[in-house]
């Protein structure tokens, strides 16, 4: 949260001051590569934020063959030099803060208080899994066996780890995955989002600065063709994707088709995230936690609720306290302390959504409809009352909130309903039934749950994130496993009998 005026002029008068463009240029060996710079555009305005030259797919083979070479130091290096590496790193996102939250307004069009909450969750990930690398690699695990011999469980990293990751999270995401794998002991190809090349150039260049060496983190921007040319590439170690559930299919299938090592694929995707209300739930807080669970980000957050089951009695009251509450966000250039909601990521996002409440309007009803800015890439809150629940399949990931409404015999069947729809990411409930709040929870395989609140939340080692199905391979980022899962286990035995 943003604290007193003084405090907040100080605040944008140091953005300001820290914003200049930012030219990203890929070093693969030393040497930077070559091709045409092209300009990254605000979703904010269409200024320039600064260029960058996509890598090739040759030159993306070759940053893998680079990582290959440097596992060989980096992942001998104690565990303990790893993690001060990474500490470092999250004191450097600290000093240079303002600059990286002038990139994730102009790159990203994250409000001030979004592009705040992704710095404390990138450095919280750096720490996190520092602290945790020390914790379960650090010393070896002595096993139980039977007198006579030693058994020990070690921890090593894996091999070159490709890392890529979508552009709603350009740095918390980027550099959550990126610093697991370090951590582990793996060296890392990272390839962030084609709309957000700048604001992970720069995570990268503070890895560097924090002591990771150029050979243990190597920065290829591109788009999907790259990210596949990465994959496909023979000594990949293991695959971290976040994005959409096509593109793991797609990744899933390039690491199937190839011979050789079967390396691991950790996958988060996107989630049909519901809600239950039920006629004993706090109306107010439901309208509040509903609107910032399916307007905030402009609904750009895979934990975003988008399908909304409201029990019959309560359906028309809550329904216009859910509109009266959106009709009071601000929509507008997110580096404005007084904007709630900013843009939309790029045209193509834009227009599936135009097209989707197009398609909308014809079978189902359009019920509110909020108004955005003319100018800029904006999209306005819509909600869309649905005349059956299946007829919303997959995830529209954007500021519309689909609603269903359900009779209180009914329970069972929205669950089913829930169920049926193969994604488990996050879901929401809100009642004051303690026995209703066991049945939703036993019942469902959704990854995470929130209960009286809104779906919006992801703490680093408090709350760790991430689903099931439909939404991804887990373990949960930002938990104890999912560092674990980087990591290769090894067992020595030995007869110590026969040493005498
Ligand atoms: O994904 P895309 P986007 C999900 C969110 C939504 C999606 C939005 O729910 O579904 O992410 O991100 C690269 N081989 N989550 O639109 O298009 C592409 O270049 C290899 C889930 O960016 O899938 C980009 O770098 N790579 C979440 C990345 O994949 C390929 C948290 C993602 O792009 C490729 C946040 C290919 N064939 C968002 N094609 C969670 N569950 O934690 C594209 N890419």
């Amino acid at each position: 949260e943003l604290g007193d005026r003084k405090e907040l002029a100080a605040l944008l008068g140091g953005i300001a001051k820290a914003s200049r463009s930012v030219n990203a240029i890929p070093l693969i060996d030393g040497v930077k590569v070559h091709g045409k710079p092209q300009n990254v555009v605000s979703p904010v305005n269409g200024s320039t934020v600064g260029t960058v030259v996509f890598a090739t797919a040759d030159e993306a083979a070759k940053a893998v063959g680079i990582a290959r070479k440097g596992f060989a130091s980096w992942s001998r290096l104690p565990v303990d030099t790893r993690a001060r590496a990474l500490e470092k790193a999250a004191d450097l996102l600290e000093e240079n803060r303002n600059q990286l939250l002038d990139l994730l307004s102009r790159e990203a069009g994250k409000t001030i208080d979004d592009g705040i909450a992704e710095i404390r969750e990138a450095v919280d990930f750096c720490r996190y899994y520092a602290a945790e690398a020390r914790r379960q690699f650090g010393v070896d695990k002595v096993m139980p066996g039977p007198t006579g011999e030693d058994n020990k469980l070690r921890h090593r990293g894996r091999g070159a780890f490709v890392c890529i990751s979508p552009w709603n999270f350009p740095l918390a995401i980027f550099l959550g995955q990126v610093t697991a794998a370090l951590a582990a002991g793996n060296t890392v190809v990272a390839k962030p989002a084609e709309q957000t090349p700048l604001i992970a150039y720069e995570a990268i260049r503070i890895l560097h600065q924090a002591g990771v060496p150029k050979d243990a983190v190597l920065y290829v921007p591109g788009d999907g063709p790259v990210g596949a040319a990465l994959t496909s590439h023979a000594e990949i170690a293991g695959v971290a994707f976040t994005g959409s559930t096509d593109t793991a299919w797609a990744i899933n299938r390039t690491l199937a088709a190839k011979k050789g090592p079967i390396v691991p694929l950790i996958a988060e995707t996107g989630g049909l995230n519901a809600m239950i209300v039920d006629a004993t739930a706090l109306s107010e807080q439901v309208a509040d936690d509903v609107v910032m669970s399916a307007f905030r980000s402009a609904g750009q957050r895979c934990s975003a609720l988008r399908i909304l089951y409201l029990q019959e009695d309560i359906a028309d009251n809550m329904l216009e306290m859910i509109e009266g509450a959106a009709k009071e966000l601000t929509l507008g250039d997110p580096a404005l302390p007084s904007t709630d909601v900013g843009p939309i990521i790029d045209e193509a996002q834009r227009d599936m959504l135009s097209n989707h409440i197009a398609a909308m309007r014809k079978s189902q009803k359009v019920r509110y409809a909020g108004e955005a800015p003319r100018e800029g890439l904006f999209f306005a809150p819509h909600i869309v009352e649905l005349n059956r629940p299946d007829a919303l399949e997959r995830e529209v990931f954007g500021p519309v909130l689909h609603v269903v409404r359900w009779k209180a015999k009914d329970l069972d069947k929205v669950l089913d309903q829930i169920a049926s729809t193969g994604y488990g990411l996050t879901f929401g409930l809100h009642t004051r039934i303690e026995a209703t709040v066991t049945k939703v929870i036993d019942r469902l395989d959704i990854g995470n749950v929130y209960v009286n609140r809104n779906t919006i939340g992801a703490v680093v080692g408090t709350q760790p994130f991430g689903g099931s199905g439909l939404s991804g391979t887990g373990p949960k980022a930002g938990g104890p496993a999912y560092l674990a899962r980087f990591a290769l286990e090894q067992v020595v035995s030995v007869n110590t009998a026969a040493a005498g």
